[in-house]
């Protein structure tokens, strides 16, 4: 194996961290086989014959390779960086050391352009996941999460493995990316109602910026599991199927739909984790890096389209076709009714959280157009400095925290917490319990809350999983006393 001695080093560094134990590094060591290899390089997607995009893909690959790890078994991972920058690879939603953990900001290291690390890591909790690049790419849409570095990781129980016949992952991923004036971000997505205080928080913070609009990043390419609609393999099904289907949404900041006309969801894990409550919605809505596991019975025979909502996105790709055995003709797409995403539908019923040991509020607050023509995000004032990286709040080990988000702008933001799970605790003003999670969509005006235990000591982020909200400011860091 080709590994230079900084990057045997730097390998070593790792599993020195990762063992509790020393452990005697010797170059034997390093040769022994990576149960996974991924190799970040420039490629081609053919997303269609006449739609070939170059960008930076895992393993020449999209989405890249599908991950299967068992929970409790240590895994290593030899990452080669093959590009001309320093990447890393996160490890989403898994409870992993901050060294290993992928973001800068908690202190991993960057995998140095044109060397290898070897990532060793023990996979937990079981579910579906999800891996990808954690650098800020700013304006710079060649970077970060707007190429095609993103893959379906999935960590098979200890125990139980599960009693489905058939898996399908989905990864919704936009491609060509470009800086826009004025989004057109969807309204319609979460129940709940504006708070008008937020409204004349914000309001008061837009007087500054009047008529001003920061960029946003609009996407020429729309593609399920890297092909456009109606190219490559429809899902083949056959009647009385029930067919799980794993969805990521890989988005770099679109909040994305799925339905299939004549078709219903059964919820059954949101982010990888079972919900208390199984329930059957319409549609999907995904917030960016969110993940739903639903079964559908396929009990509408046809030739359907799978796809999102809207129509300019699915025309440009954002579906998938699904074939009945014995059924042909072109695929046909119904618009469904709509249908609000309400996460409480999946919650305990009567049931309440633990009381947390502290409370900590953060309200959101945009500066439109404050930098270089780019929307400045504050989290109670500050914007998160890159220079400094300097932590917001300290927690104790063991304790139960409480994070209630207050949203003063009109943006949808997928909040995430690396390396902890949450539970929500209220969203769209509804008390719930029960639904664990690491992204959560707050609408504009709106609050959310929810609670962690700091169970998992060592730097943890937390951020807007936008990627153009998280390069500018919506960012806060966590501390272990
Ligand atoms: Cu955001």
């Amino acid at each position: 194996m080709a590994m230079d001695r900084r990057g045997l080093l730097k390998a070593a560094g790792a599993s020195c961290i990762m063992t509790a134990a020393p452990r005697m590094v010797r170059p034997a060591a390093a040769q022994t086989p990576a149960d996974y290899t991924l190799r970040i390089a420039t490629g081609l997607v053919e997303l269609a014959p006449q739609h070939i995009v170059s960008t930076t893909l895992y393993n020449g690959q999209f989405p890249g390779p599908l991950l299967r790890l068992k929970e409790g078994k240590r895994v290593a991972v030899d990452v080669h960086n093959d590009t001309d920058w320093p990447e890393l690879v996160h490890w989403h939603g898994l409870m992993v050391p901050s060294e290993i953990d992928g973001a800068a900001e908690e202190g991993t290291p960057y995998i140095p352009p044109h060397s290898m690390r070897r990532i060793s890591f023990v996979p937990k909790p079981s579910g579906f996941r999800f891996y990808h690049t954690h650098i800020v790419p700013r304006d710079d849409l060649t970077r970060g999460t707007y190429p095609g570095q993103a893959g379906a990781l999935y960590i098979e129980p200890a125990s139980n493995a599960g009693a489905y016949d058939r898996e399908v992952f989905l990864v919704l991923k936009e491609f060509q990316p470009t800086l826009s004036r004025g989004g057109d971000m969807p309204m319609d997505v979460l129940v709940g109602s504006p708070i008008a205080e937020l409204q004349q928080i914000g309001e008061r913070a837009d007087e500054g910026f009047k008529g001003r609009k920061g960029y946003e990043v609009s996407y020429e390419l729309f593609s399920i599991n890297g092909k456009m609609l109606g190219q490559g393999e429809p899902i083949r099904v056959k009647q009385g199927e029930r067919v799980l289907f794993h969805v990521l949404n890989a988005s770099a900041g679109e909040i994305r739909s799925l339905a299939l006309p004549g078709h219903s969801f059964t919820i059954i894990a949101l982010d990888g984790n079972p919900v208390p409550t199984p329930a059957e919605v319409p549609l999907l809505w995904l917030g960016t890096a969110e993940r739903v596991s639903a079964i559908v019975t396929m009990n509408h025979p046809g030739v359907w389209i799978m796809g999102d909502l809207a129509d300019d996105d699915r025309d440009h790709g954002m579906g998938i076709v699904v074939e009945y055995a014995g059924e042909q003709g072109e695929a046909q797409w119904v618009k469904p009714e709509p249908s609000l995403w309400d996460y409480s539908l999946f919650g305990k019923a009567n049931a309440h959280p633990a009381s947390p040991d502290e409370t900590i509020e953060i309200t959101i607050l945009k500066h439109n157009g404050e930098l270089d023509g780019f929307n400045q995000w504050l989290l109670n004032g500050v914007a998160f400095s890159m220079e400094t990286m300097k932590p917001a709040y300290t927690v104790k080990q063991g304790h139960r925290y409480r994070l209630k988000l207050r949203n003063a702008s009109d943006d949808i933001h997928p909040l995430h917490l690396h390396r902890h799970s949450f539970e929500l605790v209220r969203v769209g003003g509804k008390e719930t319990a029960g639904v664990i999670k690491d992204v959560v969509m707050l609408p504009g005006f709106q609050e959310v809350e929810f609670d962690f235990v700091a169970d998992n000591p060592g730097p943890t982020l937390f951020h807007c999983h936008q990627q153009l909200h998280m390069d500018f400011g919506f960012m806060a860091m966590f501390n272990y006393a």
